[in-house]
């Protein structure tokens, strides 16, 4: 009965200190997932991008909607940059790992960016749109050159 009590315990130990790693099961999953969220920012964020540029029709609903969905999924892909998926079918760079702050700096200056481009989506304001969607492109070219392979 001990035993079964302590080894209960340590089990729940385990679980409670698990690293952000125990999320996915594999590297692999953790690649996807990432890769996953960057391309649905990416495909939100290019309908906003396309408005401000003109190459789309202006429409303040689909901007400020579109933006918000970036918003969100710019949160999720840094917790699946885990121990161990460097190897895979993916472009991220070593140095991800090995300079860890350096590129914390770099995501959350792109949420950042793409937080003030949703409340100006929000505004209906295409200046700002075009502004914020030029810094938030800029956040995003800024981390690729560093810590994305060609
Ligand atoms: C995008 C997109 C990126 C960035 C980058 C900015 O729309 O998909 O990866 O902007 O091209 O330079």
């Amino acid at each position: 009965m001990r035993n079964i009590a302590s080894f209960i315990l340590a089990a729940a130990a385990i679980t409670l200190a698990a690293p952000a790693s125990a999320q996915f099961a594999k590297p692999d999953d953790a690649i996807k997932y990432r890769k996953s969220a960057l391309t649905v920012m990416a495909t939100h964020f290019g309908r906003v991008a396309a408005m401000a540029s003109g190459r789309a029709p202006f429409d303040a609903k689909a901007a400020a909607d579109n933006a918000a969905i970036a918003d969100a999924m710019a949160k999720l892909p840094w917790a699946a940059f885990v121990e161990g998926s460097d190897k895979g079918d993916t472009k991220a760079k070593a140095d991800i790992w090995s300079d860890g702050a350096k590129f914390k700096d770099a995501n959350q200056k792109m949420q950042g960016e793409m937080s003030k481009l949703a409340v100006a989506a929000k505004t209906g304001s295409l200046d700002s749109i075009k502004a914020a969607v030029g810094a938030t492109a800029g956040a995003c070219k800024a981390c690729h050159d560093v810590f994305r392979k060609d």
